[in-house]
């Protein structure tokens, strides 16, 4: 038996498994965490010991720590990242599979004494408000301080969870050991049956926190198409007009694909008067109201976002908020003890370390952070941070965006015909992949709601169960795609994007009421460029009708490619897809 610290739970089954998870890991010691300050000044200490956390300059940064992970985990490892349940049918072509006693046995034979001379963390979590009948309860084990005070900072963390659990078996049983944090012996899995995760040999985010991707995103989307709602990869923000209408929209884009930065926008000079609330930059649960309409939370409490490319131009509202309190990870630092990244305010620095901790050469072709450098900080500390985000019956939403990174083709912004229309766009969305996970960069992959690596089931019944959510959604939201990044031939960003876009999300605002100027095309109904004009745009005429154009040709070449990919689907792709890829594709031969 290992020794105890900290005040163990009155819940039996808490208790219970993590003795069971005790006894295969083999850790000297067994810490229950509380999720209050002293603990947190406590782990901080010992996360500075442990190298795990350096200290950054605390007079320019107070309270902030800068972790460098292991050189090859520094990003989502989505070909280790598995679904396992019994028939892999379940799972789906969209998700690696393994059979639960299979997988349960290989992983066992990794945790076991991986916890040895370590400490073993007992994280109890709460997903979304306290009271909230839509709230979930985790429980994560981990032998990493790191991730501790991440999900610290992510999380409802501490005896709010506990209480909220009360004496229920009902939790997420949360497993995680860095182990030796070997590629050869890393896996992240899901046992939607058992309402368990098991990751083990990777430290980084998506990977580690497992209240985020793992259970939020994972084990929520099968909870959610057993339950009637959906977990979505969106951001969630609150956009007030002059007059004080406030409208929430939801965005799914892909990783790294610009939700953190629109969640919390600064209006362009040219539109006075407007208010931005944020509320999530990554997740959404999603529930039919009273009224018909989709009503949001945001599960998590904090921001894990994307470094590079933050600076006063882009997002000052993130700028301000990485003051204090926050935790760096995988970004340059500087001789003064404070970051740098790429897109940072700040000239390349003359002396700085690179993210791996080696002297950087602003000349040299390596980046100063890694591209997937992050911050991890409380949502309450964003200048625009909204408290109904508290709200336990979230906010009614009036549009949802489908996003990606797209050169070429897809227009700026347009509007699906119906919600079966916008469920097909949602499940057409395809992006050029990023850094956020290992492999190639660049590449357009079809990526169906921004949910690829996040379905925790087969992606054809998720895409019935989007369609089947107009049964009790009498006023669902109006459906957009977008695309803030097609470029010119020589490469040059066509929309400036960031504070700019709240001009396309006033036009989806006017859209969803019934008002805005729109064309329809084969596609759906784009933009009249004068709505997106509006004063002090610096944009030329020739960029924004390229930005809205349709290229039929080409979505006619695009045809071939989506039924490709939705005949993986088999038996289980709805026949509402199938209706509205035939319809797009009698539109577009009209
Ligand atoms: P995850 O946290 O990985 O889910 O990513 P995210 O969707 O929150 O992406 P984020 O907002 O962090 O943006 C990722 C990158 O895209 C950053 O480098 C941003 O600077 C850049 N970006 C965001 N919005 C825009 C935009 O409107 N235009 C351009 N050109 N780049 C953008
Ligand atoms: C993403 O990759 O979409 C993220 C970061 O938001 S992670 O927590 O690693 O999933
Ligand atoms: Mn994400």
């Amino acid at each position: 038996m290992s020794k105890s610290a900290g005040t163990t739970p009155s819940n039996a089954h808490v208790v219970k498994w993590v003795q069971e998870m005790a006894a295969m890991c083999r850790p000297e010691e067994i810490f229950w965490c509380d999720g209050s300050e002293a603990e947190k000044e406590n782990l901080t200490r010992v996360a500075v010991e442990t190298g795990d956390l350096m200290p950054l300059n605390q007079q320019a940064l107070p309270g902030c720590y800068l972790h460098r992970s292991a050189l090859n985990d520094v990003a989502r490892t989505e070909n280790l990242t598995f679904v396992c349940t019994e028939e892999k049918e379940e799972a789906g072509p969209n998700n690696n599979w393994m059979p639960p006693a299979e997988s349960y046995d290989r992983l066992a034979k990794i945790f076991s004494g991986s916890m040895r001379g370590r400490t073993l963390y007992v994280i109890p979590f709460l997903m979304g408000p306290a009271g909230s009948p839509f709230s979930k309860v985790g429980i994560q084990i981990t032998d990493s301080v790191y991730v501790v005070l991440n999900m610290r900072l992510m999380t409802r963390m501490g005896e709010m969870a506990l209480d909220h659990l009360g004496g229920s078996d009902d939790f997420t049983r949360c497993l995680h050991s860095k182990a030796d944090l070997d590629m050869e012996r890393r896996f992240i899995c899901h046992y939607p049956q058992d309402n368990t995760i098991w990751s083990v040999g990777s430290g980084y985010g998506g990977n580690a926190l497992l209240a985020k991707k793992c259970l939020a995103l994972r084990i929520a989307s099968k909870l959610g198409q057993r339950e009637g709602w959906l977990a979505e990869h969106m951001m969630v923000v609150g956009v007030e007009s002059p007059d004080g209408e406030i409208n929430y929209i939801c965005g799914a884009f892909p990783s790294a694909c610009g939700k953190t930065n629109l969640a919390m926008l600064v209006p362009p000079a040219g539109m006075k008067g407007w208010k931005i609330h944020t509320l999530g930059d990554d997740i959404a649960w999603l529930r039919v109201g009273a009224d018909g309409r989709l009503w949001a939370i945001n599960p998590e409490a904090g921001f894990f976002g994307v470094a590079p490319g933050t600076g006063s131009k882009t997002n000052p509202n993130a700028m301000a908020m990485l003051k204090k309190d926050t935790i760096f990870t995988n970004v340059a630092l500087r001789s003064d003890g404070t970051v740098w990244w790429e897109g940072h305010d700040d000239p390349p620095p003359n002396h700085a370390q690179d993210w791996r901790g080696k002297p950087w050469d602003p000349n040299s072709r390596n980046t100063a952070a890694h591209a997937n450098s992050r911050f991890t900080v409380s949502l309450k500390q964003c200048p625009t941070y909204s408290s109904e985000w508290e709200k336990p019956q979230g906010v009614p939403i009036s549009a949802i965006l489908f996003g990606g990174r797209r050169q070429k083709l897809v227009p700026l912004v347009f509007q699906s015909f119906s919600w079966q229309h916008g469920t097909f766009l949602g499940a057409t969305l395809a992006s050029e992949t990023t850094a956020a996970a290992t492999g190639d960069v660049g590449v357009v992959r079809r990526d169906p709601m921004a949910m690829l690596p996040f379905c925790g089931y087969n992606m054809g019944d998720y895409w019935a169960h989007w369609l089947s959510m107009a049964k009790r959604a009498t006023n669902p939201p109006k459906v957009f795609r977008v695309n803030w990044f097609q470029r010119s031939d020589q490469g040059k960003f066509l929309w400036p994007g960031f504070g700019e876009n709240l001009r396309v999300l006033h036009w989806v605002i006017e859209r969803s009421k019934g008002a805005g100027q729109a064309q329809e095309t084969p596609i759906g109904y784009v933009p009249k460029v004068a709505s997106l004009r509006g004063e002090g745009v610096k944009i030329s005429q020739a960029d924004l009708d390229q930005l809205v154009a349709v290229d039929r040709n080409g979505w006619k070449q695009n045809l071939k490619s989506q039924s490709e990919y939705f005949d993986k689907f088999g038996d289980h792709l709805p026949a509402g897809i199938k209706e509205e890829h035939k319809a797009l594709a009698d539109r577009l031969k009209a």
